[in-house]
């Protein structure tokens, strides 16, 4: 792998979807980096001193210079790596614009409902957070078809900077199958995701980088667990 544009350092922690993020830019590029994992219970001096403002993962530290937020990290890989590897980004300036609004729209109507069906106490609940997560999944089947152009990605021909940010969730879509029971990316209600999702874990980059379903699945049962008994002890 390169690494001849001077020394990346990834902060991360192995289940989340954010760092994944980074590490598929990272490995798409083809540029060699140090990670580091963090234990978010115990967070490190170095996380605390990049990250000031969130103290989350992923971290980019570049040549000193610490990038923070998944969707910024990836863009910027892609920015301070241009000669290196395939372009993520779109060049055309619009299609850049409708790339970043369908990742926006991944994080913001998408993620932010699916992450409360594993936060929410009651079934009524979940059931609304399981409502809104399909109706944003049917929306993104849309932005599919917008970005790929009847192509294989959203990237079109090959994988591009919404295939990225969607491509790091993909563990989490599977996990979340096992775990709530129902196909996030139903091959009959979103087909052309669901072709997507097959397609994005053939490439290497994905074989490479996506955490095994099974430990995301006991993953996310021990972090419901924990929070149980937070809350029965309150
Ligand atoms: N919007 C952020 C979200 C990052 C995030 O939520 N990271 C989690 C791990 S999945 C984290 O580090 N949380 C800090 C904590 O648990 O204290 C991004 O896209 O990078």
């Amino acid at each position: 792998m390169a690494g001849g544009d001077g020394e990346l350092k990834l902060l991360g922690m192995w289940a989340s979807p954010f760092v994944t993020r980074a590490k598929l830019a990272l490995h798409i590029k083809g540029l060699s980096y140090d990670y580091v994992e963090e234990d978010l219970g115990n967070k490190s001096e170095l996380l605390l001193s990049s990250n000031p403002v969130h103290k989350a993962v992923p971290v980019l530290i570049h040549n000193g210079k610490p990038v923070c937020e998944s969707q910024i990290v990836v863009q910027y890989i892609d920015e301070a790596f241009a000669g290196t590897g395939p372009s993520l980004l779109p060049a055309d300036p619009y299609e850049r614009a409708v790339a970043r609004f369908w990742a926006a729209y991944i994080d913001g109507k998408l993620g932010t409902p699916w992450q409360q069906v594993f936060r929410v106490k009651t079934d009524e609940e979940r059931a609304e957070a399981m409502k809104q997560t399909f109706a944003a999944v049917d929306a993104l089947e849309g932005g599919l078809k917008e970005c790929s152009k009847g192509k294989d990605f959203f990237g079109g021909d090959s994988v591009g900077y919404v295939d990225v940010v969607l491509g790091g969730l993909v563990s989490w879509v599977k996990a979340t199958n096992v775990l709530v029971g129902a196909e996030l990316f139903d091959a009959a209600k979103t087909p052309h995701l669901a072709a997507w999702m097959d397609r994005f874990c053939e490439l290497d980059a994905a074989k490479a980088v996506l955490q095994d379903v099974d430990a995301v699945v006991e993953y996310a049962k021990a972090v419901q667990a924990r929070a149980a008994a937070a809350a029965a002890s309150n």
